[in-house]
Order: structure tokens, then C-alpha cells, then sequence
């Protein structure tokens, strides 16, 4: 039995130098070197973090970043700009009238910082619209034919601020007769503008549109005709050569830059 006891003292003896060795509370005696000792995940940590300073735990870099500024920029370089900071191009809307060349960046739905792989809405501009008068006589739907040909479309007007623009061109042009791009799509329907635009802003004169039919046709086609100096816009026939000298017609050609 003392055999037995002695064996037994001497095999938990050493069983609890090995286990305090691993836990790190005896030193290093040399003959357990070959022994593991307990992973200690914080110092390893500690450890190889020291070369990179204060900076914040790596798990959190990279979840939100500075979003590029991108007004005033064309669409595509806004796009291009985005997406190398990360992020993605979302919705974009066109506003009129904001005197910027078409398809510049006007505003940013997020700016600052945002997560990475957010999604940014833009605002572009549509364009300036450039009125030109083309003086001759024409019908309207060959002075529609020609400003397609020019890159344009006649003249549609959406605004005040627009009449005055077409208004302006019209007076320096000093005619009397003016195709204008406004027509019913539906013989006695509504107007609508040629380049799909809400036709919303009107200019008639007194008693117009009357939708009358003459010996050319029906009263389907916008025309604007100075009257004793005053501008106002009429339903005419699509040919109005019947009419009026050549000298005193015109249209007038929106180019959208
Ligand atoms: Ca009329």
C-alpha cells in the first residue's frame, strides 16, 4: 500500500507542474520547455499591434468614408469619381433652369461621410435652352423637320422666364409671324410640346384657341403673332402660306446646351 501511495504523491506531483506550467504560474523550469503553454489571445494581440500606433481596432476601418464632392461636375466624371470612393451612382433627376450646361451635377442627396457602398442620388442639370428665330416661311411641320435637322427642336416654353427668353429673340428679330413647337398630337385635342415638356405655361391671345377650320385645314399647330406690339400665341393651320408674305414669317429653334 506505501508503494502504491508513494507512486500515486508522485504522479499527481507531476501532473500539477505540468498544469501550472501551462497556466503560466511556474517559471520555466528547462525540462518543460517542450511543453505548450496557454494561448494568450490579448497579448498577441498587444504584441503585433504596437507598429500601428493608436489607430482604431482594423474591424472598424473601412465602414464609413468621406463622399467625394461632385457638383459642378459632368455626370459621368461624378459617376466615375463615386464609384473609385466606393460608392454607388443611384437615382438621377434633371431639373430646368438652372443656367448650368446640361448634365452637370447640381446637387448630392449625401455628402460628408457615409458607409462605404452607399447609394448617392444625383440632381443634373437639363441644360440651357438657346432660342433662335429662322426666318421664312415654312409649314410647321417642315420648320419642325428642319430644327431636328439643326440638332434642336421649335421653341417649347414651360415658364415665364422662357417667354421672356423667346419674347427677347422675337423683338430682336423685329417679324410678325412666328411657328412656335406646340401642337394638337389629335386633331381638336390637347397641345403638347414637341419635346415631350408639361404644357402647363400659356400665352394665347384673347380668344384663342378657337380650333377653326379654313380652307387649308384645322387649328392644330402654335403660332405666336405680334399685334399692334403685343405677343400672343395662336391655333393656325399647319401651312400658313395662304396667309402671309414670306417676309414677315419666321420660327423659332431651341438647342438644348
Ligand atoms: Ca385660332
Amino acid at each position: 500500500m506505501a508503494g502504491l501511495t508513494i507512486a500515486g504523491l508522485m504522479a499527481v506531483t507531476a501532473l500539477s507542474i505540468v498544469i501550472l506550467h501551462y497556466f503560466g504560474v511556474l517559471g520555466d523550469p528547462a525540462f518543460l520547455r517542450f511543453l505548450p503553454t496557454r494561448a494568450d489571445p490579448a497579448a498577441r494581440t498587444q504584441s503585433s499591434g504596437g507598429a500601428e500606433g493608436t489607430s482604431s481596432p482594423r474591424s472598424d476601418l473601412g465602414t464609413k468614408a468621406a463622399v467625394p464632392n461632385v457638383t459642378g461636375m459632368t455626370q459621368e466624371q461624378a459617376s466615375s469619381a463615386l464609384r473609385s470612393a466606393g460608392f454607388n451612382v443611384g437615382t438621377v433627376t434633371t431639373k430646368e433652369g438652372s443656367g448650368s450646361a446640361k448634365g452637370v451635377v447640381l446637387t448630392q442627396a449625401i455628402s460628408g461621410e457615409a458607409e462605404r457602398g452607399a447609394t448617392i442620388d444625383l440632381v443634373v442639370s437639363a441644360g440651357r435652352r438657346i432660342y433662335t428665330v429662322v426666318p421664312g416661311q415654312m409649314t410647321w411641320p417642315d420648320a419642325e423637320a428642319y430644327c431636328e435637322q439643326h440638332g434642336g427642336t421649335l421653341a417649347t416654353v414651360t415658364s415665364q422666364e422662357e417667354w421672356d427668353q423667346v419674347l427677347a429673340a422675337m423683338r430682336a428679330d423685329g417679324r410678325e409671324v412666328y411657328w412656335i413647337g406646340g401642337r394638337r398630337e389629335i386633331d381638336g385635342g390637347n397641345f403638347t410640346w414637341v419635346d415631350g415638356r408639361t404644357f402647363s405655361f400659356t400665352a394665347w391671345a384673347t380668344g384663342e384657341p378657337n380650333y377653326q377650320t379654313n380652307k387649308v385645314g384645322p387649328e392644330n399647330y402654335l403660332a405666336v403673332y405680334k399685334v399692334n406690339g403685343q405677343y400672343g400665341w395662336y391655333d393656325d393651320p399647319y401651312d400658313l402660306d395662304p396667309f402671309y408674305k414670306a417676309s414677315v414669317m419666321a420660327f423659332v429653334m431651341q438647342t438644348v446646351e
